[in-house]
């Protein structure tokens, strides 16, 4: 599933440095999906199901302002929030649109554009497998096109980086494309901490499961249960930062890497999630090439879409 000597070198190097941390995007084996898409259902759990109500009131808006004829999406997934879109614009095209999902999981996008294809007569797809942080170059697509990075999954991102992925984006975009970014929203601490630290340990077993996903590609002797998760909201950077926190002091034994020891209290740092408001989403936008053109909210502030263009 992920390429061993790319994980090797990028474990080896996440560990040797200060803070410790691994890259998020290991968190993702089957099980680490299954997971993902538990969490999705939490009670505590808001950003999912504020981004589908939004998309539910405003797709037809953003298609009537994009006019796409081609919907690319980046790390498309199951593409399941992304119907909402498609069914607006085969409303707006009946004659036929053009559906792109980029996405590193071929498994994952055969299957969904084979139960897209089944849905939607009309619709032409071009399943893309590709890493969207790497050089790809899309198919050859009719124009206008609406690029789409929903599920604030750029909050996965710290400011460089993130410009780097929007202007990537943006270089590939034509004159009268549009970009669809969703972002979740800065709000109340207690309320974006209780999210990532729900009553069932869902979150919890997600974070953990990183280790076995190190353990099944390296042949690593993480014990999952021998790190506490945590989840903090730091509120001078508007991010969330999750960390696997050593209970006690052990020894891990990475081939390729020897042992790297841990005391007791010693932190993994997993994933950031930062949160976005207007004004940096804009910012965001504009070091990327892109301007700003409409901002969506729910009404509770929860969760937010912003429509771009160059
Ligand atoms: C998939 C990156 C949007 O940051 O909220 C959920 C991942 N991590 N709970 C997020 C996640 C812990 C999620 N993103």
């Amino acid at each position: 599933m992920f390429d061993r000597a790319l994980m090797l070198s990028e474990v080896r190097a996440g560990l040797s440095g200060h803070p410790r941390q691994l890259p998020s995007k290991y968190f993702y084996d089957e099980r680490g999906s299954q997971l993902f898409d538990e969490i999705t259902r939490l009670p505590e759990y808001y950003p999912t199901r504020a981004e589908r109500a939004l998309l539910q009131q405003r797709a037809a808006t953003i298609i009537s302002i994009a006019k796409p004829a081609t919907l690319i999406e980046l790390g498309a997934g199951s593409s399941d929030k992304t119907r909402l879109l498609l069914d607006e614009m085969i409303r707006a095209r009946p004659s036929g649109a053009t559906y792109i999902p980029v996405d590193v999981s071929a498994d994952f996008l055969e299957s969904s554009v084979t139960q897209l294809r089944a849905e939607y007569g009309s619709l032409t797809t071009h399943a893309v497998i590709a890493d969207f942080l790497a050089h790809f170059t899309l198919p050859a697509h009719p124009s206008p096109a609406l690029h789409a990075f929903l599920g604030s999954t750029i909050g996965n991102f710290t400011p460089e980086p993130a410009r780097q992925l929007i202007s990537s984006v943006s270089d590939r975009m034509e004159i009268g494309d549009f970009f669809l970014l969703g972002v979740d929203l800065r709000k109340d601490t207690i309320e974006i901490e209780r999210a990532y630290n729900d009553s069932r340990g869902v979150t919890a077993q997600f974070n953990r499961n990183i280790l076995n996903v190190i353990n099944d590609g390296l042949g690593a002797s993480f014990d999952p249960s021998l790190f506490e998760h945590n989840a903090i909201y730091n509120e001078r950077e508007h991010r969330i930062e999750m960390r696997l926190v050593s209970r006690d002091a052990q020894n891990v034994n990475i081939p390729g890497m020897g042992d790297v020891a841990f005391a007791a209290g010693d932190a993994i740092l997993t994933e950031l999630s930062y949160k976005y408001d207007r004004s940096s989403a804009t910012d965001l936008l504009s070091r990327s090439g892109l301007r700003l053109q409409e901002w969506f909210t729910d009404d509770a502030g929860m969760f937010a879409l912003a429509l771009a263009n160059r």
